[in-house]
């Protein structure tokens, strides 16, 4: 069905959670219902103080400009608006916009019939901004943990944390995180390039079927994970990736508190080789 006309007979009533009839239209190409103007009123709110809090600053340059959150003394308080208030609104109206934007997902999704794979994906990466600004800060007790609003200043924040526990490398939640993410664009890559040779043949030549795909993967290491795995695998490492860093960093500064290196002695000083020589009992 083209496109157009599928979009007519789809446009219709209901799959809406808040709202009924209310919000249930469309602007140009976009779905608004009531999470859409939540979306849009967090984020229009969202982006006015970042602009007022620009504003108190003394640069427009935009990669300098940085909202920053308070002080270390403020706790977990409220603090006064150009001292860390701005970024503590910023924070929620950024969670506003978010997890809008995640419900506007759901609605579309039942509008359509179709699982809630996309909004429990959006999810994961939801719950790892969630646990830089406000679980781990709550966990260790000060807003001030939370990262910066700006290009430059939120790079400076990842490496100065990054820095604080010696060697941000031997973190092994960051490294099963950073093994998610490379295997995620291997993935994608085998993915991509294999679809497009067999889906997107030269002129006279005929589109190859799936069990090309499968038979190229077979011939070369032995097995195929099938047309369907390659997705399901795809969203399990892509979430994985997400899910460890927000791990990496929760457990930073909460239940380990020193150079991540350390952390390791665990495995010199296992029972089998504690005690030889050049263990580090022997
Ligand atoms: C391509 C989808 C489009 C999204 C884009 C981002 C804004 C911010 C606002 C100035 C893949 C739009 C950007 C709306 C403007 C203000 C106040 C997604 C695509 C194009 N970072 N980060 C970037 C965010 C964190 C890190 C770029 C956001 C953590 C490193 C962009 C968040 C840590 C590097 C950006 C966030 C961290 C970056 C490109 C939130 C660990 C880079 C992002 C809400 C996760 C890279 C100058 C991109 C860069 C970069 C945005 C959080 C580390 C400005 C919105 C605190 C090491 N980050 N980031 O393409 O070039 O994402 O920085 O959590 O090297 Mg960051
Ligand atoms: C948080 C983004 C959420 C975004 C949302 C949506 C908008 C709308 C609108 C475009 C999680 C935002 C949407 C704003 C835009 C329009 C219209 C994603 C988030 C909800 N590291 N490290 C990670 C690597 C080092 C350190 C994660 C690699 C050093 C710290 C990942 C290397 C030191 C932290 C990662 C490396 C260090 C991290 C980031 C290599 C510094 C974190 C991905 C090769 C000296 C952070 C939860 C992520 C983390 C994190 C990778 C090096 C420190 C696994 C590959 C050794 C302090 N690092 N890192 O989390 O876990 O995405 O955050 O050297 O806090 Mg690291
Ligand atoms: C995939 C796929 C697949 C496909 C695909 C894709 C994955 C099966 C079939 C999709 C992939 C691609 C297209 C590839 C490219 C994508 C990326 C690289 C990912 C990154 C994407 C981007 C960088 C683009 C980001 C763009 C966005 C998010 C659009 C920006 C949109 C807006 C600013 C509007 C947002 C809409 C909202 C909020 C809802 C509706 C609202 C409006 C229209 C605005 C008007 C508002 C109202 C009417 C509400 C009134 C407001 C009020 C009352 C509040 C007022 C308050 C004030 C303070 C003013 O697998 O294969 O192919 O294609």
């Amino acid at each position: 069905m083209a496109l157009l006309s599928f979009e007519r007979k789809y446009r219709v009533r209901g799959g809406t959670l808040i709202g009924g009839d209310l919000f249930d239209f469309w602007i140009g190409p976009f779905y608004v219902g009531f999470f859409g103007v939540t979306t849009f009123f967090f984020a229009a709110l969202g982006a006015i103080l970042i602009f007022y809090g620009a504003s108190l600053g003394d640069t427009w340059n935009p990669w300098l400009i940085s909202i920053e959150p308070p002080e270390i003394e403020v706790g977990l308080g409220v603090a006064p608006l150009a001292e860390g208030g701005l970024w503590q609104l910023i924070t929620i109206c950024a969670h506003g916009a978010f997890i809008s934007w995640a419900f506007r997902e759901v609605e579309i999704c039942r509008k359509l019939g179709i699982g809630y794979h996309v909004p429990i994906a959006f999810g994961v990466a939801i719950f790892a901004y969630t646990s830089l600004v406000v679980i781990r800060p709550i966990l260790m007790g000060a807003w001030a943990h939370g990262f910066p609003y700006g290009i430059w200043s939120h790079l400076d924040w990842v490496n100065n944390v990054g820095y604080a526990y010696g060697n941000f490398h031997y973190n092994p939640a960051h490294m099963l995180a950073v093994s998610f993410f490379f295997t995620t664009t291997l993935a994608l890559a085998l993915h991509g390039s294999l679809i497009l040779s067999a889906a997107n043949p030269e002129k006279g030549e005929e589109i190859r079927t799936p069990d090309h795909e499968d038979t190229f993967f077979r011939d070369f290491i032995g097995y195929s994970v099938g047309p369907l795995g390659i997705h399901r695998l795809g969203l399990l490492l892509a979430l994985n990736a997400g899910f460890w860093s927000a791990v990496c960093i929760l457990i930073s500064g909460t239940i380990w508190f020193d150079a991540w290196s350390d952390w390791w002695f665990w495995y010199v000083e296992l029972p089998f080789w504690v005690d030889i020589e050049g263990g580090v009992n022997g």
